[in-house]
């Protein structure tokens, strides 16, 4: 996977021209491609073969020129020559959020800075806060940016690691090692949003071919360790893949033990002893005698207990509820009936309807959200009111001839600096759909952003707020937010919270997922695919929704098409058509 690298260089040529002061819309346009391509599900080259790299959002001829020529040669041209004119260091400055281009040009030229270990050294010492135009807040800003910078370095997205370690067990499946049974475990396996490694359980009697397989796999830039049991490998992009090979007689016992999380291990190695029973990763024991093993339902029901979904095993009440028998019948991928939050080519996506409905068939959905960005989103191409207009004209022109797969008309608007939106109230009549987010003017103090939140989500207009913290996984912190009155206001206002399954979201997170559930609010899963395959990340959605305890009645995806308006209409939206 070379996404990686292209996006990458793409964005420090967005950086390196912002540094410049050149024109603010190129800068973006390099920006928003390197976006798109580290979100993009599938592989680059293969786009390439296809000579459909123009598909990808914000890649036109230009751009799938340089972008083949970094495929073939790792860097390009256009490049070269810019790092050629520019100091290498300012570029990681600006790596760093807090660090805009005027900061970074200060930082490089004041104290020559132009390492991220030394920018830290000097930004403890306080130093940074001495420079003319910068000052303490701006110091303590970088601070808290190289935090993140280091966290995000240490743990990846789930959403970039989920498809790799489900694809890498496939192939070890599928390609001729002897495992009877195999299975993501660790954080992946429990869906949690970031995850600092990979971790694979296998059940073999043959388990040095199996070892023997996985270590011979092409694409391993290293390997950390080849035992006869275990073996642990790295990838290009240097992801650490755990793999532990058992008997099949302590199969269940081991993908319990390396599922995790440790919290909830302990908890139930306690529960085992307090019923005289041991409890590790070979099974189950009562005097040294294994009662049981072999599968994950035989170990938990051992100790008395019913099976408890991997999302829920983090010592969050889920062995209590197990033991009243309250565990909650979790929400599951083929409950949901739609996507709330599309991009189509009217504004920033890439599928047309046709495209959208064709991926949402095949996923077994019945229904999507199309919500473009709305006008004052310039970088996202957002809808005039005009385009707007003839966009709803043809999703109704599309309901009307399709028999399967029904679009709601539906904007992502934007949320201005005081709590307006971004269309007069007739023009948000006209919609379906209408989410609204906060996509500009992150650096508002909590109040004023909470204000201006709960304004938007109180208009009798709005059915969705979107992502509500704005955070970007590694790289930008949430905005400051209070939370409890955002999650208190849309109980009340009956508008549903976005669970937002772009891989560098997941916002809301589960945490606040199920805090909003227990105060009555209702849950949106969106894809915010920009590329028609991106709707599946909606199942990242679904792992979210179950680690926040939440049922098929929490989440509004799970209403089927003739449901959908009276459930979010309550008699203030005028949601369906045709
Ligand atoms: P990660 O890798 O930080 O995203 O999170 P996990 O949960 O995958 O953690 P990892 O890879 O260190 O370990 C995988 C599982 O192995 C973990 O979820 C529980 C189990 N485990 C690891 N170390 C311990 C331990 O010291 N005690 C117990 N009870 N379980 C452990
Ligand atoms: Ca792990």
């Amino acid at each position: 996977m070379k996404n990686k690298h292209v996006a990458r260089i793409l964005q420090n040529i967005g950086d390196i021209l912002e540094i410049r002061g050149e024109n603010p819309f190129r800068v973006r346009a390099y920006r928003r491609a390197a976006h798109s391509i580290e979100a993009l599900g599938v592989d680059l080259a293969e786009l390439r073969r296809a000579d459909r790299l123009t598909d990808i959002p914000g890649v036109g001829r230009d751009l799938a020129g340089k972008i083949t020529e970094i495929l073939d040669t790792g860097t390009c041209a256009y490049y070269d020559r810019l790092i050629r004119e520019i100091p290498a260091g300012i570029v990681q400055l600006l790596t760093v959020p807090g660090i805009g281009p005027r900061t970074a040009r200060i930082l490089y030229e004041e104290l020559q800075i132009s390492g991220l270990d030394e920018l830290e050294r000097l930004g403890r010492a306080g130093r940074l806060a001495e420079l003319r135009g910068l000052g303490e807040k701006t110091q303590n800003k970088i601070l808290s940016g190289l935090e993140l910078v280091r966290r995000g370095r240490e743990r990846l997205p789930l959403g970039r690691v989920y498809p790799f370690a489900s694809a890498l067990v496939e192939t070890i499946r599928a390609g001729g090692a002897p495992v009877e049974r195999i299975s993501v475990a660790g954080s992946i396996r429990r869906f949690q949003d970031t995850v600092k490694d990979v971790d694979i359980v296998a059940a073999s009697g043959k388990p040095e071919a199996v070892i023997r397989f996985f270590t011979r796999l092409g694409f391993w830039t290293e390997i950390l360790e080849e035992g006869s049991t275990r073996a642990a490998a790295r990838t290009e992009e240097g992801l650490r893949v755990d793999l532990r090979v058992v008997d099949p007689a302590v199969y269940g016992a081991a993908l319990c033990y390396l599922t995790g999380s440790k919290a909830h291990n302990i908890r139930m190695r306690q529960l085992a002893a307090q019923k005289g029973l041991k409890l590790n990763e070979y099974g189950v024991f009562r005097d040294d005698r294994c009662i049981a093993g072999a599968e994950e339902d035989d170990v938990f029901a051992a100790l008395e207990l019913p099976f408890i979904p991997p999302e829920l095993r983090e010592d969050h009440g889920e062995i209590e509820a197990a033991l009243e028998g309250t565990l909650p019948r979790l929400v599951e991928k083929k409950d949901l009936r739609g996507d709330f939050h599309v991009h189509s080519v009217y504004s920033d996506g890439a599928g047309t309807l046709e495209d959208i409905a064709a991926e949402a068939l095949r996923l077994g959905l019945e229904w999507v959200g199309v919500c473009d960005h709305s006008h004052s989103l310039k970088i996202a191409r957002g809808l005039s009111i005009r385009d707007l207009r003839q966009k709803i004209a043809a999703v109704r022109a599309f309901n009307q001839q399709s028999t399967g797969v029904k679009l709601l008309a539906g904007a992502e608007v934007e949320i201005d600096a005081h709590g307006r939106l971004d269309y007069p109230d007739e023009v948000l009549a006209e919609l379906d759909l209408v989410l609204v987010g906060v996509h500009t003017g992150f650096g508002q103090d909590r109040e004023t952003m909470t204000a201006r939140i709960v304004a938007a989500l109180q208009h009798p207009a709005v059915h969705v707020l979107a992502h509500p913290t704005g955070r970007l996984l590694g790289e930008r912190a949430p905005y400051q937010v209070d939370m409890d009155r955002v999650i208190a206001a849309a109980a009340r206002a009956s508008t549903a919270l976005e669970i937002n399954a772009y891989p560098k979201r997941l916002d809301l997170d589960d945490i606040h997922a199920r805090q909003a559930a227990r105060k009555g609010a209702k849950m949106a899963l969106g894809s915010d695919a920009h590329l028609v395959e991106q709707i599946g990340f909606l199942e990242l959605g679904v792992g979210v929704a179950r680690r926040a305890w939440l049922g098929p009645v929490d989440v509004l995806n799970t209403l089927g098409w003739a449901e959908l308006g009276t459930a979010l209409g309550k008699g203030k939206f005028r949601l369906l058509n045709g």
